[in-house]
């Protein structure tokens, strides 16, 4: 495998950055993960914009222009022969001295990985999945917004820990006043009265690309797509709910808290808008061979 850093690309084993870069020492960075299918890097242009926002949101310069940056994702693919797989995209600090300041980081880094993918297990996707609302509260917007796509995942991983603790693959996240945000890496609907919900990006969840496929997919079906704030009443009188998100795509849930979700398996709704997923991923984006 070879690795971008910096413009150069490196043996797999031989890709290091400093000990000293800020992206370690403070999580002090952003990233993307993106998709490709059959050949072709998946909403590509999406994820290098939310990319430049969420640097943006901590002034982070990116030493890359948004083309030559969607060039090099596609180059990265092509080189490491990717037909289907997953890109880590990474923009750290860079290097700098011990202390917070990043003014002490003088050139950000720029780092692709493009590699296989690890799935859930299909019969997680047959079955559907059971999730538990987790203690841990998503960060609030006014301290660290959960719209940044940023290095430090603590708050994620702590939620993730609590679910697998209680024998899970994924959280409910609420909020501070005790809404449903998102999960630790996906973004949460359900159906109801064959309408699809989907907690406000207000709640603390990230601006999800699949959930804005998916809301697209569904209005182009007839569905009416709201965005209220939802309670863990609401998922558990749900008809039908799914997760949202690159790697996971989509995730039918059939349990929440030991609640039952409409008739406990994958419904209509969450089937279709499977189906018109993997069709769409097969046959857009970006070309990686030409
Ligand atoms: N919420 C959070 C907190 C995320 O990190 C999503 C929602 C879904 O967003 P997208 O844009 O992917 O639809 C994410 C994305 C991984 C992995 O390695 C995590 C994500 C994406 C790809 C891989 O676990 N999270």
């Amino acid at each position: 495998m070879k690795v971008f850093i910096d413009g150069k690309y490196y043996d797999g084993r031989a890709a290091k950055i400093s000990v000293f870069d800020h992206g370690l020492l403070y999580g002090d960075g952003v990233f993307e993960g993106i998709r490709a299918y059959h050949g072709r890097v998946f909403k590509l242009r999406e994820h290098i914009d939310r990319l430049f926002c969420s640097a943006k949101a901590i002034l982070l310069h990116i030493p890359m222009s948004h083309a030559h940056l969607m060039h090099a994702v596609v180059e990265a693919c092509r080189i490491n022969k990717i037909r289907d797989g997953y890109i880590r995209l990474v923009v750290t600090r860079g290097v700098g001295t011990l202390g917070l300041s990043p003014n002490r980081c003088k050139n950000p880094s720029v780092i692709i990985i493009a590699d296989k993918i690890q799935l859930y297990p299909p019969a997680l996707y047959q079955k559907g999945m059971e999730i538990v609302t987790v203690p841990t509260v998503r960060n609030l917007h006014s301290a660290l917004n959960p719209a940044i796509k940023s290095l430090n995942y603590l708050n994620n991983i702590l939620a993730k820990i609590e679910a697998n603790q209680a024998g899970c693959e994924e959280a409910v996240m609420l909020n501070a006043e005790g809404f449903v945000a998102e999960c630790t890496g996906d973004n949460l609907f359900i159906v109801k009265k064959g309408a699809l919900l989907t907690p406000p990006l207000s709640a603390g969840a990230l601006y999800g690309i699949t959930r804005g496929v998916v809301m697209e997919l569904a209005e182009e079906e007839g569905l009416t797509v709201s965005e209220p704030n939802l309670t863990r009443y609401d998922l558990f009188n749900a008809d039908e709910c799914f997760l949202t998100g690159t790697g996971a795509e989509i995730v039918p849930v059939v349990k929440i808290d030991g609640r039952v979700i409409g008739a406990g398996k994958p419904g209509p709704i969450t089937r279709k808008l499977e189906e018109e997923y993997r069709v769409l991923t097969k046959n857009s984006g970006e070309l990686i061979y030409k």
